[in-house]
């Protein structure tokens, strides 16, 4: 080691998304960065008591989606202790931050305060966990029910047009402040009895630090509640959710903001050292800084639970049509996304209906021709956020349910034709994606994705740029805090690295897809005025 270096520090970054928790941890000596560690558990098979299917509690309604923040600190708990037990030298760790699924909320009761900051470590912290819930369960992203408490907010804060431009979104049904409202008016008492509603990337990091954790305006700006322009509470919308609500938010602080350290608990339970705990934020903002996007001008396609379209922006010009979002970035700029709720689990979907494996998925793009002769489908399998679709059900257009192969193509194909459409508002002329998510590890995908943008798509070595990003937030704001700080630049260089084999987009192949786009656009205008399916997916 060169002794001039001094010894190695390493940064940790956890990622609780819908379906797992994962962890990266870089290590840093001198100016080399490294990955050291990669780990993800999936809570159906590594946490089966709870019953979670795709980490959402069982459901009747597809409207409705819900999941336990007793399971999401269970796998906070064991993922902790992996991370102790990894054989990393955990007393270099400095810095811990987190993303999280955005928009889902947690109802903590005014007991939580107190038990917070007593965390007994010789009791599992799941166990410690249900005697602070003012609500046992927490809607999450994938919740589409709440359609008439969006209407209510929009029209007391005087329109869509008000709503969106201080807040950077129209009201979307899975936005906190429309969860909230509807908790507030059919469960009154536990509303009232609720002393502080925490996302979930807040939550987790109160468990870290022992006390309440504050947000950051990345994941503030998904709730129809935060101000973009001053990263505050905007009270209108506050007021028009539901009483007294500014008491129970919690503080809006930079995303680079050391919010305290490793409480007690974990330092007893896993020999983990008082590390700096920086403020979490949500997954799409933290795989921005994952994918190296800290400079205009790129976008990036996450293929995950959900499929997001992201980019740094410059000023938040907020999407007139309504469909997309404007978001803090981690930089302290703004980013734009689209999200499509139909991403892993449509495509997931198609290859379990027609009894394939990921290989024979693959093989069966292959075997296709770009543009699939013109058949489209619709992946609307699940209520789709973008379009607003809430009756769920594929929708095909010349396409046979008996094609296996053809309806391979055309669910990659629909979701690729609807991520270029709807992203359009965000402006960004980009001649690179960097892709990331799990979807993003099948290059059959990535080609499709390649010519319907007509743009070069990048990978990168960690798949898992949400964790990535958190360890490299931990790692700007640590610095920070040290008085040692470093530029966005700085950060990302050296550690997150395109591989190289990038997928080049096929000119022809992208014509045809701006034909095809034309046709999908009419499909999918055709399905919404006639607002009926074909469910024989
Ligand atoms: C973004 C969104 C999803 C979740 C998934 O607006 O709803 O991407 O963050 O984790």
């Amino acid at each position: 080691m060169n002794a001039t270096m001094g010894p190695s520090k390493f940064f940790v970054g956890l990622d609780s998304s819908t379906q797992s928790i994962s962890a990266v941890v870089i290590e840093v000596r001198g100016d080399e960065r490294r990955v050291v560690l990669q780990t993800s558990l999936q809570f159906d098979e590594a946490l089966p008591h709870y019953g979670t299917q795709h980490g959402i509690l069982p459901r009747t309604d597809p409207a409705i989606a819900v999941s336990s923040p007793i399971m999401w600190a269970e796998a906070l708990d064991v993922m902790l202790g992996r991370l102790a037990g990894s054989g990393i030298d955990v007393s270099r760790v400095v810095g811990i931050s987190g993303s999280a699924q955005q928009h889902g909320s947690v109802y903590l009761n005014a007991e939580a305060r107190p038990r917070l900051s007593a965390l007994d470590p010789r009791r599992p912290l799941a166990s410690q966990v249900e005697a602070m819930l003012a609500r046992a369960v927490a809607p999450v992203w994938m919740d589409s029910s709440t359609a008439v408490e969006c209407r209510e907010i929009t029209a007391a804060v005087g329109g869509q047009t008000a709503l969106s431009s201080h807040t950077g979104s129209r009201a979307f049904e899975r936005f906190t402040a429309p969860q909230i409202r509807k908790f507030f008016k059919h469960d009154t008492d536990a509303y009232a009895a609720t002393a502080r509603v925490h996302l979930v990337s807040s939550f987790l990091a109160s468990l870290l630090i022992g006390e309440h954790a504050p947000v950051d305006p990345g994941d503030g700006s998904g709730m129809n509640l935060m101000a973009l322009s001053s990263s505050q509470w905007w009270m209108p919308a506050v007021e028009a959710t539901a009483p007294a609500l500014a008491s129970k938010l919690p503080e809006i602080v930079p995303a680079s903001t050391v919010i305290g350290r490793l409480a007690p608990y974990w330092q007893e339970r896993h020999g983990l050292p008082a590390a700096k705990v920086v403020v979490w934020s949500g997954d799409n903002p933290c795989s921005l800084v994952g994918v190296g996007l800290v400079r205009y001008g790129s976008v990036a396609i996450s293929l995950g639970t959900s499929d997001t379209v992201f980019g740094l922006m410059k000023e938040p010009s907020v999407d007139a049509e309504g469909t997309g979002h404007v978001f803090g970035a981690p930089t302290g700029d703004y980013m734009g996304l689209t999200c499509f709720s139909n991403g892993s689990l449509a495509r997931e979907r198609v290859r379990d209906a027609y009894g394939l494996s990921w290989s024979e998925f693959s093989r069966a793009l292959e075997a296709t021709p770009a543009g699939n002769d013109g058949q489209i489908m619709l992946p609307w399998f699940d209520p789709e956020i973008t379009p607003t679709v809430t009756r769920p059900g594929a929708r095909r257009f010349g396409l046979s349910p008996e094609d296996a192969p053809a309806n391979v193509r055309a669910v990659v194909e629909g979701q690729q034709m609807a991520m270029a459409l709807h992203s359009r508002w965000m402006g960004v002329e980009t001649d690179t994606i960097h892709a990331t998510g799990g979807g993003s590890g099948n290059r059959q995908i990535l080609k499709v994705m390649a010519d319907v943008f007509g743009a070069e798509v990048q990978r990168f070595d960690v798949s898992n740029s949400a964790a990535m990003g958190a360890a490299l937030r931990a790692l700007h704001a640590v610095n920070a805090d040290d008085g040692r700080p470093l530029s966005w630049d700085e950060v990302v260089a050296g550690v997150v690295c395109p591989l190289s084999d990038s997928i080049r987009p096929d000119a022809h192949h992208h014509r045809m897809y701006r034909q095809l786009m034309m046709a999908y656009e009419d499909c999918e205008a055709r399905a919404l005025r006639e607002g009926s399916s074909d469910r024989s997916a």
